[in-house]
């Protein structure tokens, strides 16, 4: 349908050319679908978006992808290329963020109308860079004067305490899959001003609202910087929201007294939350009484909680509220007074004694639904975190286990391994994941296995290229891809796998020496307040270096952490890992989604049973999945009885100790910084609050296994396979079909 236009784009000079010609032609095409409509319309309303790169994508969804790389490879080119032209928007932390992202492609492609509502960061998360074997920070601009951003015409104004801007709202395309767009609508101001952070830095201004409004993205839960900004951020955002909400639902005919009948909020995580007394407040200037408006507004609002870590919940001390929306605290301390009024338990209060406002609880009092992420993390919201509210609105829980796209984390990032996957069972399961439990009927075939590993490897020597190429690395395509790509958090546990490298390291120097070399892969950065997430990421780099400058270990073990890791990185590394990490503390994981990305792209879950492993690890069965460590029951003992004790391991368990001690040995502090490693270590010895000196030895017996099995390559072929068949559940499609079912009831 567009082969001369194609053509015509391929036929360009420079790889940048072509990419901007690609996306302005690949934007027209996405309007040209139109939208999708209904009467009732779903608002995902998110801090966070981590969209990643798009051209790919989009073509993907329009059918056209395959076209445009065969016109790009009569002309020389390759997508890798042309892509590489386009920059990253960083718009999301981590798994929050890319669950919206995935949540947009699949309402899309089930053909529901819904919107995502967000901010235009426009320097997005930090950039990361390594100096010293330390993490620095550095300002990352996104927005190029082409981008996939359309600026509209609609703008609302927005009242602050002492200070009321004027918002203007783009939007990006979301095209589903064969299927027409939604939009993620991000909103903006135009006095937003990028010259205030300087070149090579993070810091500015924080007291200059106008120009700072939209500038950054907070870095998570660990960083106490900037809070006040924050709450700007989201009370432009979801007053934003609340005001296109009634507006599109009256030029679609609502009284406002039938505001449910037309729009669904759904609440991604606490952020979120004042878009609900905003809501009410907007109607009660409209003349509807109190009663009606909550009565109408807790009809329209979903919550889904991604956390059970305390202190990643937010609670704002009210005069932080009282100074940024002064307008909106008569409206909370009446949703307060109401639940007072009716409940007496002090834990159910939306103000507390201390004065701070518990933004989950108004959420969970006034919406109509909570979800957890994973079944475990919902089981826990019900018996423990939340127990108290599950009591009182039993009908109001329900599991929502987090899913991903294929389109991006197969069809897109490992052409290889989809085209084989057609070859096999047809491409059913492009639209119905489930299908890909057609491949089972290939466990014993040896061909097909065989092939597995063929596609791995030459997934693998494509990394390595690729690394080579970027940051100037070397790794071995023939050793064990270990990979633990994520947000750094102590309760994540990347410091329980630098300690098992400590200890293979020392069965190195001893003499025992792998039967084939292993590297271990890490991606995460770590907030810029959170000082131990920093350390340990400087322990990672610390050992990277010791173990590269030490001739009797390099060859057999390699550590490398990638620098600035983000979802292209994540789409390179993923479908070349071997051995996919997902080891946090049992319980505290609400569910993690790289976990699935790793299956679906054949590497094997060394895991605890936490957040969506414990699933993956039902459909996998034992076989094909290595579980260590202690399940989150008895975790959940140990911190109600106080009893675990790190000084008691390091003190009584020898083996243990040695590897804790490298941390401070003359090796690493000749590489690092002393003051660091020594902090790391006291955390660890005296406070191990995420517990990782508790499984660090089932983590180490078990991790051996998994590399001894690695070594009968039919057998692990076969444990590849099992895991793609039995990935299609954690498809985002059958997640949003359970929202949709279930929440939203869009038709
Ligand atoms: C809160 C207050 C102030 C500033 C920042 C924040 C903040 C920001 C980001 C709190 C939390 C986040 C991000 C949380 C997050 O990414 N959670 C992850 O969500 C995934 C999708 O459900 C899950 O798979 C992960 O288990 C969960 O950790």
């Amino acid at each position: 349908m567009y082969e001369n236009e194609i053509e015509n784009i391929a036929s360009k000079g420079s790889n940048e050319e072509i990419y901007y010609a690609l996306l302005e032609f690949t934007k027209n095409a996405m309007q040209e679908r139109g939208r999708i409509e209904g009467k009732k319309k779903l608002y995902y309303i998110s801090a966070e978006f981590l969209i990643g790169k798009l051209l790919s994508n989009n073509l993907i969804n329009l059918g056209i992808y395959d076209d445009v790389a065969a016109a790009l490879k009569r002309h020389g080119k390759s997508m890798a290329e042309i892509e590489e032209a386009e920059p990253e928007p960083s718009l999301g932390n981590g798994g929050l963020g890319r669950l919206a992202a995935c949540f947009l492609d699949s309402i899309a492609t089930l053909g529901l109308a819904g919107d995502g509502i967000g901010l235009n960061y426009h320097l997005g998360l930090f950039k990361q860079e390594f100096e010293k074997n330390l993490q620095k920070e550095v300002k990352n601009p996104w927005i190029k004067r082409q981008s996939w951003l359309r600026k509209t015409d609609k703008s609302y104004t927005v009242i602050f305490g002492g200070l009321r801007v004027q918002s203007v709202m783009y939007e990006i395309d979301v095209t589903g899959y064969d299927n027409k767009c939604n939009t993620l609508k991000l909103f903006d101001i135009e006095s937003v001003d990028e010259d205030i952070v300087q070149d090579g830095s993070i810091y500015f201004d924080k007291n200059d609202i106008r120009k700072n409004l939209t500038l950054f993205l907070y870095p998570d839960d660990s960083d106490y910087n900037g809070q006040l900004l924050r709450i700007y951020q989201q009370y432009f955002m979801t007053s934003n929201a609340a005001q296109l909400i009634i507006d599109e639902a009256v030029a679609k005919g609502s009284n406002l007294y039938d505001l449910p009948d037309y729009a669904v909020v759904q609440i991604n995580d606490t952020h979120p939350t004042m878009v609900i007394p905003e809501l009410i407040r907007l109607l009660l200037k409209r003349g509807i009484g109190m009663d009606d408006a909550i009565n109408i507004v807790s009809k329209m609002c979903a919550y889904t909680n991604h956390t059970i870590l305390s202190e990643a919940l937010e609670k704002w001390p009210i005069w932080f509220l009282e100074k940024v929306v002064p307008h909106l605290i008569p409206v909370i301390k009446m949703l307060d007074v109401k639940v007072k009024e009716k409940y007496s338990n002090p834990a159910l209060a939306i103000i507390d004694k201390e004065n701070r406002v518990h933004m989950a609880h108004i959420d969970i009092h006034y919406g109509f639904s909570v979800n957890g992420v994973a079944a475990l993390h919902t089981d826990i919201l019900k018996n423990s975190e939340l127990k108290p509210f599950y009591d009182i609105y039993p009908h109001k829980f329900n599991n929502k286990t987090n899913g991903i796209t294929f389109r991006r984390w197969l069809l897109h990032c490992n052409h290889e391994l989809s085209d084989f996957i057609t070859s096999k069972i047809g491409d059913g399961y492009k639209k119905n994941a489930d299908e890909l439990e057609k491949l089972m009927q290939f466990a014993g075939d040896k061909e097909v296995l065989d092939k597995l590993l063929d596609i791995k490897a030459a997934k693998k020597k494509e990394f390595k290229e690729y690394l080579l190429a970027k940051e100037g690395i070397e790794i071995d395509e023939n050793s064990v891809f270990d990979v633990q790509v994520k947000r750094l958090h102590e309760y994540k546990r990347q410091q329980m796998n630098a300690l098992y490298i400590i200890y293979k390291y020392m069965e190195i120097k001893a003499g025992k020496k792998p039967e084939r070399p292993v590297t271990m892969i890490f991606g995460a950065k770590a907030a810029p307040a959170y000082t131990i997430a920093k350390d340990i990421i400087h322990l990672i780099l610390c050992l990277s270096e010791v173990i590269k400058n030490d001739p009797d270990v390099s060859p057999y073990l390699n550590v490398v952490m990638l620098e600035n890791y983000n979802v292209t990185y994540a789409e390179k590394v993923i479908p070349a890992a071997d051995i996919s990490e997902q080891i946090s503390l049992a319980s505290k994981e609400a569910s993690g989604t790289s976990n699935m990305k790793f299956m679906l792209n054949g590497a094997v879950t060394l895991g605890t049973d936490d957040g969506a492993n414990v699933e993956i690890h039902e459909f996998t069965g034992d076989d094909n999945i290595y579980i260590f460590g202690e399940t989150s029951s008895q975790v959940i003992e140990h911190y109600k009885n106080s009893d675990y004790s790190p000084e008691k391991l390091y003190d009584g368990d020898e083996e243990i100790s040695k590897l804790v001690d490298f941390i401070i040995s003359k090796e690493l502090f000749a590489v690092g910084n002393k003051k660091s490693l020594i902090r790391l270590y006291m955390e660890i010895v005296t406070k191990d609050w995420f517990m990782a000196l508790l499984d660090l030895k089932d983590y180490i017996k078990v991790k051996e296994q998994v590399l001894a099995d690695y070594e009968d390559r039919e057998k692990w072929a076969g444990k590849m396979l099992v895991n793609i068949a039995k990935a299609g559940f954690f498809s985002s499609d059958r997640t949003i079909a359970q929202y949709n079912e279930d929440i939203w009831k869009l038709k």
